[in-house]
């Protein structure tokens, strides 16, 4: 009899727990969410809403050529773009941050279909120093590069709304173990491309002037989103991955290029309302496209084949889910990614960090 009843409270617990085994249709832990640096990570249940406000700052400093750390001396002896004035670079980058707030909103019309809609605005700040002019041919003659004096220091931003993005997340393939979607989607870039600030000359005068291509919040282009992301979990692990890319459609005077990336994650659950995570990023863009005769200070940024880049990225992240408002509980998360083996193209600035801090609710 006591036999008996075990095996019925073996069984009845055996189905409970086979009932409640973690899918992806019960969607309330932490983990259940990839970094928060992956866009588009998840697909929602018919019926599902879900906002978001994701925040994210890039930070930048130093040059380099190819791999290779430029000083200050080493940027001012390159070359100007052929035609231009002065022959040499004259003013250098000293550092960079990045700022953008990205506002989303998700609802899924049916199991197999997640829309998508985001707005992003972007702040930029610039801090550069502006060097001498070199002296002339003929005059100055023995004067070396590295007795060109540093005319003062100063400082350019710009702000605005960056990009409205619509996509679709479409639902290839899903079990309990995991899940595979595609996200096609659509982006067009809402910044004017001639924000303007004042910067020093290399004459040591004040004059405002259209900024450099990479201070632009936007270059006015419609862009094709593709991205392929498959997840897989068992019991307390979560391993994701995603590749994806953004395609210029139309052109306009110039372009940011192109650009690809592949993403792997592992995140592991502490509990239903805590995960953390480890990420690693392979992204590259192609070089600037067109140029505007407008963009022409003295500057690397200001030269279209100084664009492109390659550059791995290892980041941690963490997400918890905690209960703020009524209705569903918040999700919150972070991450933090450093990027190393960066190869740029011509000269450019050295990008140093990137954090990204998020706040989803389902509706
Ligand atoms: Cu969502």
């Amino acid at each position: 009899m006591r036999t008996y009843a075990r095996r019925i409270l073996l069984t009845t617990s055996l189905l409970t727990s086979l009932y409640h085994t973690p899918t992806f249709a019960d969607n309330s832990r932490a983990i259940d969410h990839g970094p928060i640096g992956v866009m588009g990570d998840h697909y929602h249940k018919a019926g599902e809403w879900m906002v978001s406000a994701r925040y994210m700052r890039m930070h930048m400093s130093g040059n380099q050529t190819g791999s290779d750390t430029l000083s200050d001396a080493e940027v001012i002896a390159q070359n100007n773009a052929p035609g231009r004035m002065p022959g040499k670079l004259s003013v250098v980058p000293d550092d960079m941050d990045m700022d953008m707030l990205m506002l989303g909103a998700m609802y899924a019309p049916s199991d197999r279909v997640t829309l998508m809609a985001m707005i992003m605005a972007s702040s930029k700040d610039m801090g550069l120093k502006s060097y001498q002019p070199p002296a002339m041919m003929g005059m100055g003659s023995g004067m070396s590069a590295s007795s060109r004096d540093l005319v003062g220091s100063f400082s350019t931003s710009t702000d605005g709304i960056e990009a409205i993005s619509f996509s679709g997340l479409f639902r290839l393939r899903e079990s309990v173990q995991s899940r595979t979607h595609m996200t096609v989607g659509l982006q067009q870039s809402l910044a004017d491309a001639n924000a303007t600030d004042t910067v020093l000359t290399p004459m040591g005068t004040r004059m405002r002037m259209r900024l450099p291509y990479s201070m632009q919040i936007g270059d006015e282009a419609l862009r094709l989103k593709l991205a392929i992301t498959h997840v897989h979990q068992s019991e307390n692990w979560v391993f994701g991955g995603q590749a994806g890319g953004k395609f210029k459609l139309d052109s306009k005077p110039w372009n940011f290029g192109d650009s690809q990336h592949y993403t792997g994650w592992v995140q592991r659950s502490l509990n239903h309302r805590l995960s953390y995570s480890g990420r690693l990023t392979y992204e590259r863009a192609s070089t600037l496209e067109g140029m505007d005769p407008m963009i022409m200070a003295p500057v690397q940024t200001a030269i279209p084949a100084n664009y492109g880049y390659r550059q791995w990225r290892i980041g941690v992240g963490l997400n918890a889910v905690i209960p703020l408002l009524p209705g569903a509980p918040e999700r919150l998360g972070i991450e933090i990614e450093r990027p190393f083996d960066v190869q740029v193209n011509g000269i450019q600035m050295t990008p140093k960090w990137r954090i990204t801090l998020g706040l989803q609710k389902s509706l």
